[in-house]
């Protein structure tokens, strides 16, 4: 049998709840050794990796790693968030009761590490000595070595943040047992795979997948089910998978933080590592502090809303990721950052990896390139030809710390104030380039109508949206009408409130399909007029659905840009929002107990829009 305490002792490991913890689960898995992980053990995994084959080397000092055919994206079906109370039941989080679902996810998990090691992952999802601290902490048991090298760059990794917790026992217990993936029926009626938060236990357990979205625990479970769980049951703070930048003026010396939800390609890690467009980089500095989750809480001191990225590094989707897209990302995942690769298409030969839209054809010598099921390129049958080489789903991973703009205080304990809130989906026509909104009802309101165009025609009809609320549809760990008021509640209770703001960088003209508004780096523009707007700088001009930019008060020195185009996405279509209303109202209604401040923002809006004679 194992030697857990042998394991433990060596690495110094002595806080005894963890302790327990990590004997009662090699136990049940059957693990054949324990391995405690610390982020230096990094060179020395990397090196079993690349020796046992789970990863292969790219460029120097870079990865490639390559996921089971069938276990390439997150599972929202199989997704469960369980407690023993059913009023936690909500719309979106999948309710079970907890203990129905322990025996059934156990029973999957017992034996099922036979003949693996057991790597012991203790993280904290927080800067050490955040007031949100205490809820960061957590032991993630992985019988995956690619899963710990992911987590040593996505979380902060060592026995040091957990064995001095002022509250020894107060970690989250996050389990995660690959399973035998060839035979788990992924998909199928007979699905055997489980992810399953058991929010009011602290506890996680996923089984059937080694593909990071379900298998880094710390990032998507800890980081937003149980923390969005955590933050309601004590009222204090928020958790959302939101992005967080800081833009200075250089100018004024002043800087502004701002954060927002994108539902999935929206273009929110595009956004969350931008540069300031050529023409104003000597005014404008634009730092990164993450792309996918904000923690959010108001200062007790000054009033204000703060934030934390609660992450170590960036789990980013590579398709499309280029020079013009995002060339921080490509910085952030060049020679010697230690990156890996997922399920792009990599070349056996020359260590490269490629994607879609990494250039715009790929690769003209197809010798030695493996598409990321590991077929060659070369040998595909004429009707293959045309198939991605990567998967569209295909990932970088790498730390904060190797992206160029980084702010110099991400990992500040305290975080940082945040002035707006943005939400932005990706919408063909109705959504400007920008509307803001000062009331909080109505900030949180647009919040809970956020939306993405349906991608698929079967996902919906044509114009409505994919509704996800705040981009936390497949993160809602407890009821939506509890999560709204809680929204009220912490931002209500911020003396300085920040301002609220919908943004879409996707108007498209319906006559040729071009994109009205040109994108990436220039929508720091639209951010710089909501900061002025802030500032009482500019004024705007009021429309039902928030303050939209007068034309002169944006900034547009070398945007690049048709008249009409930029006429189109500073106005509104008043039948469009009309119709809109109409599917907001449905949407809304299927949430229980939804605060009454909420529907009287949305009447207000309403009742504005049957007003407007445009
Ligand atoms: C996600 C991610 O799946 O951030 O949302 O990876
Ligand atoms: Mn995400």
């Amino acid at each position: 049998m194992v030697d857990t305490d042998a394991a433990l002792d060596r690495a110094g490991l002595r806080n005894v709840h963890v302790r327990d913890y990590v004997r009662h689960w090699a136990e049940l898995t059957g693990a054949d050794r324990v391995d405690v992980v610390d982020a230096s053990d990094d060179a020395r995994l990397i090196e079993e990796s690349l020796a046992a084959g789970e990863i292969f080397p790219v460029g120097d000092g870079t990865y490639y790693s390559r996921s089971y055919i069938k276990d390439t994206a997150r599972s929202e079906e199989r997704t469960i968030v369980a407690t023993s109370a059913p009023t936690d039941k909500g719309v979106y989080n999948n309710w079970r009761h907890a203990a129905e679902m322990h025996p059934i996810v156990e029973e999957r998990m017992r034996g099922a590490s036979a003949g693996k090691t057991m790597y012991v992952v203790p993280y904290l999802m927080a800067p050490p000595g955040s007031p949100l601290a205490p809820y960061a902490a957590g032991v993630e048991l992985t019988d995956s070595r690619t899963v710990a090298l992911h987590m040593i760059r996505m979380a902060r990794v060592g026995v040091a943040y957990i064995d001095n917790l002022a509250d020894p026992a107060m970690f989250v217990r996050a389990v995660h047992v690959t399973g035998d993936l060839e035979n788990l029926g992924q998909g199928t009626p007979e699905d055997q795979r489980y992810f399953v938060t058991f929010a009011d236990e602290r506890t996680i357990l996923h089984f059937g997948s080694s593909y990071g979205g379900n298998a880094l625990l710390g990032k998507i479970a800890h980081g937003l089910r149980q923390a969005a769980y955590d933050g309601w049951a004590t009222r204090g703070f928020l958790a959302e998978q939101f992005m967080l930048l800081g833009i200075t003026d250089k100018q004024t010396g002043r800087k502004y933080h701002v954060c927002g939800g994108f539902p999935s390609a929206s273009g929110k890690t595009n956004l969350a590592m931008t540069l300031a467009p050529d023409s104003l980089g000597d005014r404008y500095y634009v730092e990164f502090y993450g792309d996918d989750i904000a923690w959010m809480w108001v200062d007790p001191d000054d009033g204000r809303i703060r934030a934390i990225n609660p992450e170590f590094g960036v789990f980013g989707v590579a398709k499309d990721t280029n020079e013009q897209t995002n060339p921080t990302a490509l910085g952030a995942t060049g020679a010697g950052t230690g990156a890996i690769f997922t399920n792009v298409a990599y070349n056996e030969k020359s260590h490269e990896v490629w994607w879609e839209g990494r250039t715009e054809d790929p690769p003209v010598d197809l010798d030695g390139w493996l598409d990321w099921t590991g077929a060659p390129i070369a040998d595909r049958q004429e009707a293959a030809r045309a198939q991605p080489w990567a998967h569209p789903n295909s990932r970088f991973t790498t730390a904060l710390a190797n992206v160029s703009n980084v702010a110099a205080d991400f990992d500040e304990p305290n975080g940082v104030p945040i002035d707006a809130i943005i939400f932005g989906g990706r919408t063909r026509d109705r959504e400007p380039l920008i509307r803001a909104i000062t009331d909080v009802a109505e900030g949180v309101y647009d919040g809970l109508t956020l939306g993405a165009e349906a991608t698929a025609a079967a996902e919906g009809v044509d114009g409505q949206l994919r509704y996800d609320p705040m981009s936390m549809r497949p993160f809602m760990s407890y009821p939506e009408g509890a999560y709204a008021q809680h929204w009220l509640d912490i931002i209500g209770a911020a003396r300085e409130k920040p301002l609220f703001a919908h943004v879409n960088w996707f108007q498209r003209d319906p006559s040729d399909g071009h994109f009205r508004w040109p994108g990436y780096r220039d929508n720091l523009r639209a951010l710089l007029w909501l900061i002025d707007l802030k500032n009482g700088e500019v004024e705007g001009i009021a429309s039902a659905v928030g303050i939209l930019p007068i034309k002169s008060e944006l900034d547009l020195e070398g945007l690049i840009i048709d008249e009409t185009d930029l006429d189109e996405v500073l106005s509104i279509d008043v039948d469009r929002w009309r119709q809109e209303m109409g599917f907001r109202e449905t949407h809304l209604a299927q949430f229980g107990g939804l605060p009454e401040e909420i529907w009287k923002a949305h009447r207000r809006v309403a009742d504005a829009l049957d007003d407007d004679a445009t």
